[in-house]
């Protein structure tokens, strides 16, 4: 049975030409910067997202983790979207070695608005702590996939910038961002200070994310990489991956939205599935069961014996995502898959 499985774009494997490059990869050892894919791999991240600097490292959560250790101290404050990836899945990273303090604000499927940031600003008073870092996450995963608007992007930033703030963008999906909304990369990224995106979801690399941010804020990063223990050696050998992913994975991302709004549309017209079909805009559906009367661990339990492997989500949902190692065909299979299994 072909296994259909659309609990992450995490799960995508490597392609042939990745393999390849990697086999064939120059490497030297990274510590001492002498590896020079990974230096090429920093370099062509950096001026992709318009930044100076790039940061190899070997996961999106160690590049946030690393990220808000840089741009903060002891005893700060982070302002964060209720419902982050870093707040939410990051073993609480940020508080346990960075000692800093989460102010949490509700977005709109994760997208903040920035007159609700500012109503959580504090006056500089001895009482409080100092608020110096915000946190953004485009795409947004719990909000389900949510591109932000580039002028709410741009309205936070300023808000930012007037108060002193400095941005960090969890663009772990910042290219299904782009493609969503037509734009460079750079048109999005500008808009934050550091950006962590990952290599290793849709576009498909094994191992890897980047930080990429200013030549004045990047050693401090990259001495917190070393703290963390992510400085690695000739591991040329996966960034190589990661530049086939650059340049040959990131149009393709288009197509795993469609996959995504023909698989939300189809099964939003099943009786006992609840999906916000308009809200799809990127590769990542949740669906909520919970009008079958069954639970979204017994329908995921029944998908599972059909070859349709899904997360169970909170709130009755299930979470569905698209990537390149699943097709329409597929997508029409795992439609009967839930039919039979919600009836
Ligand atoms: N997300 C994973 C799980 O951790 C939930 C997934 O399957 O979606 N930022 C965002 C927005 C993410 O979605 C993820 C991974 C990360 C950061 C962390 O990246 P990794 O897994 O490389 O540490």
């Amino acid at each position: 049975m072909r296994i259909i499985d659309l609990r992450s774009d995490t799960v995508t494997h490597p392609t042939a030409a990745m393999r390849e490059a990697m086999a064939q990869a120059p490497v030297g050892d990274d510590v001492y910067g002498e590896d020079p894919t990974i230096n090429e791999l920093e370099e062509r991240a950096a001026a992709l997202l318009g930044k100076e600097k790039g940061l190899f490292v070997p996961s999106g959560t160690m590049g946030n983790c690393l990220a808000v250790l840089a741009h903060t101290q002891r005893g700060d404050e982070v302002i964060l979207e209720a419902e982050s990836h870093i707040y939410f899945y990051e073993a609480g990273g940020m508080s346990a070695l960075g000692g800093v303090q989460p102010r949490l604000v509700k977005g709109q499927r994760g997208i903040l608005d920035p007159a609700d940031v500012e109503k959580v600003l504090r006056p500089a008073d001895m009482h409080f702590p100092p608020t110096r870092l915000l946190c953004l996450e485009n795409t947004h995963n719990r909000g389900g996939g949510a591109v932000t608007p580039l002028d709410t992007l741009e309205r936070l930033k300023a808000l930012a910038e007037r108060e002193g703030l400095t941005v960090h963008m969890d663009g772990a999906r910042i290219f299904n961002a782009a493609v969503s909304l037509g734009v460079p990369v750079q048109d999005i990224a500008r808009h934050a200070d550091s950006v962590m995106f990952c290599l290793s979801k849709g576009l498909a690399a094994p191992v890897g994310s980047m930080v990429v941010g200013s030549a004045e804020w990047m050693p401090a990063a990259r001495r917190y990489r070393k703290m963390l223990g992510g400085a690695m050696r000739q591991a040329g050998i996966v960034a190589a991956a990661g530049l086939v992913a650059l340049d040959s994975m990131v149009d393709r991302l288009a197509e795993d939205h469609e996959n995504a709004a023909f698989l939300a549309r189809e099964l939003s017209r099943l009786d006992g599935v609840r999906i916000d079909v308009e809200a799809v805009e990127t590769n990542i559906i949740f669906a909520d069961v919970s009008p079958s009367g069954k639970t979204a661990a017994d329908v995921a339990s029944g998908l599972r014996e059909c070859g349709v492997l899904c997360n169970a989500a909170v709130e009755g949902r299930l979470r569905l995502v698209t990537h390149k190692d699943v097709n329409r065909k597929d997508m029409e299979t795992a439609i009967q898959a839930f039919a039979s299994v919600i009836a």
